[in-house]
């Protein structure tokens, strides 16, 4: 049910600016803006108006002008919320913006709860879930790559993909309930490889979309990248230029970062998140030790781990620590070395380490972190080696982690199904996995929702959107 109060809000960012909107929504919106919009004109009144335009005057309260104000109108179905909208553009003090709202208020509208709006247009059908989902991720994304995908998931391109499964699922449930009509007779409609190709199709359509959360989530969220390597390597040195920021600890005492050290930047357009740790050693000391099992945890869940090896040490010896490591890193993970302070290194080491065989996955650059010498060299490593722009680019990408679980409840009920066929069961336990399929993908578009469930969703959004 959609609450028929007319709702307000400030709709532009909080604090004092050139210009501030609120925004009213809901039948009322225009006729409780008559009430305190005056035109110097003084001709007809907002409700008599076009839709779509714009109208000059004051808001008067109690007879004195609180600001001069642009008010521009929708009307319902045409607007974001499928409902009468007004637009107040008034001047950006904080003052004047509260001011306006106290007189929507007084005169019969009511402050709009997170999301609100957003929500009505959601109810109105004006979107469904994930398009309204993605209006928060517009909102929020902080990076070329995010702003992308969540541009892309609001203007309908993964409720596409999801209908898409959708109809090919009714048309598996539509070939096997056919045959349950008809069960008496004991007659086979359904073509039995053909379901199966059918379902093979979807299960693997949904594989690929549940996989690509990994990645949905590293573009929202920065690239995961671990900066590993024994202790006085110069991690924290990295971490610092990277981030242009002093924000770790620099300094010649072995062990000095001891946690997890963690920021998130923004390098031509892709976020990284990157996690300097402690430098790895054997210790006594039980407070580093945790810190080194941090460390170890944070490489298992990186995208590119960044190995950072002090050239001033012996070959044998740099040798043996990037031997240590690679061990680790498995399948899938990019493992660049950094060979640091190349500015004093020893000629042998960085000539040695030139010659070193790199697998597909690894990578090696030469730097000197304290001097910012070649950091440009592993920005593009490290850029290529994620390469966001060409995945982003292929496929619908879920980057919404409550999309994520509903993709997974989704395909094992279609592995269910998958069996069921080769086992040979009955049609109406395939129907059954099936329906439960459909009505997970309903979830994710809205057709089946709850009130928690929306409640949750919208509280997370800012009041006004
Ligand atoms: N000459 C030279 N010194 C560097 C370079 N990078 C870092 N250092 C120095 O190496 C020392 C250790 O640097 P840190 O960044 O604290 O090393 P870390 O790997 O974080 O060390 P832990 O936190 O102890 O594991 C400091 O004295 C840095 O100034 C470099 O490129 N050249
Ligand atoms: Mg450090």
């Amino acid at each position: 049910m959609i609450d028929q109060s007319t709702i307000c809000a400030i709709s532009s960012s909080p604090g004092t600016g050139a210009i501030a909107v609120i925004r009213l929504s809901g039948s009322e919106a225009i006729s409780i803006t008559d009430k305190v919009f005056q035109s110097p004109k003084k001709g007809k009144k907002l409700v008599e108006q076009n839709p779509n335009t714009l109208h000059f005057g004051q808001i008067v309260f109690k007879d004195e002008v609180v600001d001069e104000v642009v008010v521009c109108l929708f009307l319902e179905p045409h607007s974001f919320t499928g409902e009468n909208i007004v637009e107040i553009s008034c001047h950006g003090s904080t003052f004047i913006q509260q001011k306006i709202l106290e007189v929507l208020v007084e005169n019969g509208a009511r402050l709009a709860l997170p999301g609100e709006f957003t929500q009505r247009a959601f109810l109105n059908g004006k979107m469904d879930l994930s398009q309204a989902e993605a209006v928060a991720d517009v909102i929020a994304s902080s990076n070329a790559a995010s702003h992308k995908l969540a541009l892309n998931q609001m203007r309908g391109g993964f409720s596409r993909e999801i209908n898409d499964l959708r109809s090919q699922l009714l048309h598996f449930t539509a070939m096997v309930e056919l045959e349950l009509d008809f069960s008496e007779e004991d007659v086979e409609f359904a073509d039995r490889t053909e379901l199966k190709n059918l379902t093979e199709r979807i299960e693997k359509l949904l594989r690929k979309l549940k996989n690509s959360f990994q990645l949905g989530n590293a573009i929202k969220n920065g690239i995961p990248v671990a900066i590993i390597g024994e202790t006085n390597v110069g991690k924290s040195t990295l971490l610092n230029a990277l981030l242009n920021e002093d924000k770790a600890i620099v300094s010649d005492i072995h062990g000095t970062t001891r946690d997890v050290i963690e920021d998130v930047v923004n390098i031509h357009g892709t976020a990284f998140r990157f996690f300097d740790t402690a430098g790895i050693r054997e210790t006594e000391d039980q407070i580093e030790n945790l810190g080194i099992e941090r460390t170890y945890s944070k490489l298992e869940q990186a995208t590119a781990v960044l190995l950072v090896v002090d050239t001033n040490n012996p070959y044998p010896i740099v040798f043996g620590r990037i031997n240590k490591i690679r061990e680790r890193v498995t399948n899938g993970q990019t493992l660049i070395i950094v060979a640091n302070k190349i500015d004093t290194g020893q000629r042998e080491t960085i000539q040695e380490l030139e010659l070193l065989d790199l697998t597909d996955d690894e990578k090696m650059v030469f730097i000197a972190a304290k001097n910012k010498d070649n950091l440009d060299e592993l920005i593009d490593l490290m850029i290529h080696s994620v390469n966001i722009e060409a995945a982003s680019q292929e496929d619908i990408i879920v980057t919404n982690a409550r999309h994520y679980e509903i993709l997974k409840n989704a395909h094992e009920a279609i592995l269910r199904v998958l069996q069921g066929l080769e086992n040979g069961i009955t049609g109406d336990f395939l129907a059954q996995d099936i329906r439960e399929c459909l009505h997970y993908l309903g979830e994710i578009t809205g057709e089946i929702s709850t009130h928690e469930v929306l409640g949750h969703i919208f509280k997370n959004f800012c009041i006004g959107k």
